[in-house]
C-alpha cells in the first residue's frame, strides 16, 4: 500500500492535483474539504456545525475531521493506497493519522508540499469563487484561511520533515507542469497503474 499526503496552503492546487494523481496511480482520494462540503450540503448535524467554522475561514475541530477520515479509510479495504488531500491540517490530526494507519498496519510514505506565493493563492481562490459559489472563496475569508494555515497547518510540515518524508514542490507553474514535478517524486515509490 502507498499512502500520500498532499500538503499546502489554500489554493495551492491540492484538490486539482489529487484528481490527476488518483487517476494515474489508481489510488483512493480522501479530501476532508470535499467530505465536509458534502456534509454541509446535506445539512447533517456535522455539516451544520462545520459550516460555522468554514464560513469564517477557520479549521473545523480536529475530532470532527479525524472521525470522518477513519470511516472513509474503512470503506476501501482493498485500496492500492490513499491520497490525503487537505488532511492532516494540524499536528493533532497528523498524530491521529499515524496512529490510525499503524492500527491498519500501514503508514504515510510520502508528503508532497506544494509551494505557491501568497498573491497567486489569492488570485486563484478569488477566481474560483466567481464560478464555484463557495462561501469561503471571497477575499476576506481567503485571507483568514491563509492566516489559519500559517499558524496551525504549516507546523505539520516540520512533523513530516523530522520523519524524513517531506518533499517540497514548486506549485506556481501550470497544472500539467506541477503534475510532472509531483509524478517524478511518486514514481520513486509507485509506477502508474
Ligand atoms: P479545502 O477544500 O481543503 O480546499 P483549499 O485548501 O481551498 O484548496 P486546494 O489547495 O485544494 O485548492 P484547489 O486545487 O481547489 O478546504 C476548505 C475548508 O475546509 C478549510 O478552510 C477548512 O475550513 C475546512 N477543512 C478542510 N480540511 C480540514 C481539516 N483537515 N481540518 C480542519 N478543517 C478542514 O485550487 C484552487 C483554485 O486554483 C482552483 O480554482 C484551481 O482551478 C486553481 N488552480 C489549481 N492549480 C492551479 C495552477 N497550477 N495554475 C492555475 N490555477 C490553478
Amino acid at each position: 500500500m502507498f499512502n500520500l499526503v498532499l500538503f499546502g496552503p489554500p489554493g495551492s492546487g491540492k484538490g486539482t492535483q489529487s484528481a490527476n494523481i488518483v487517476t494515474t496511480y489508481q489510488l483512493q482520494h480522501i479530501s476532508t474539504g470535499d467530505l465536509l462540503r458534502d456534509e454541509v450540503s446535506r445539512q447533517t448535524p456535522l455539516g451544520v456545525e462545520a459550516k460555522k467554522y468554514m464560513d469564517q475561514g477557520l479549521l473545523v475541530p480536529d475530532e470532527v475531521v479525524i472521525g470522518m477520515i477513519s470511516s472513509k479509510i474503512d470503506e476501501s479495504p482493498e485500496a492500492r493506497g490513499f491520497v490525503f488531500d487537505g488532511f492532516p491540517r494540524t499536528r493533532a490530526q497528523a498524530e491521529a493519522l499515524d496512529k490510525l494507519l499503524e492500527f491498519k498496519q500501514t503508514q504515510i510514505d510520502l508528503v508532497l508540499a506544494l509551494e505557491v506565493p501568497e498573491p497567486q493563492l489569492i488570485t486563484r481562490l478569488v477566481g474560483r469563487g466567481q464560478s464555484s459559489g463557495r462561501s469561503d472563496d471571497n477575499e476576506e475569508v481567503i485571507i483568514k484561511r491563509i492566516k489559519e494555515y500559517h499558524s496551525k497547518t504549516e507546523p505539520v510540515a516540520g512533523y513530516y520533515h523530522t520523519q524524513g518524508k517531506l518533499e517540497r514542490i514548486k506549485g506556481d507553474g501550470g497544472i500539467d507542469d506541477t503534475f510532472k514535478l509531483l509524478s517524478k517524486e511518486i514514481d520513486n515509490y509507485l509506477l502508474p497503474a
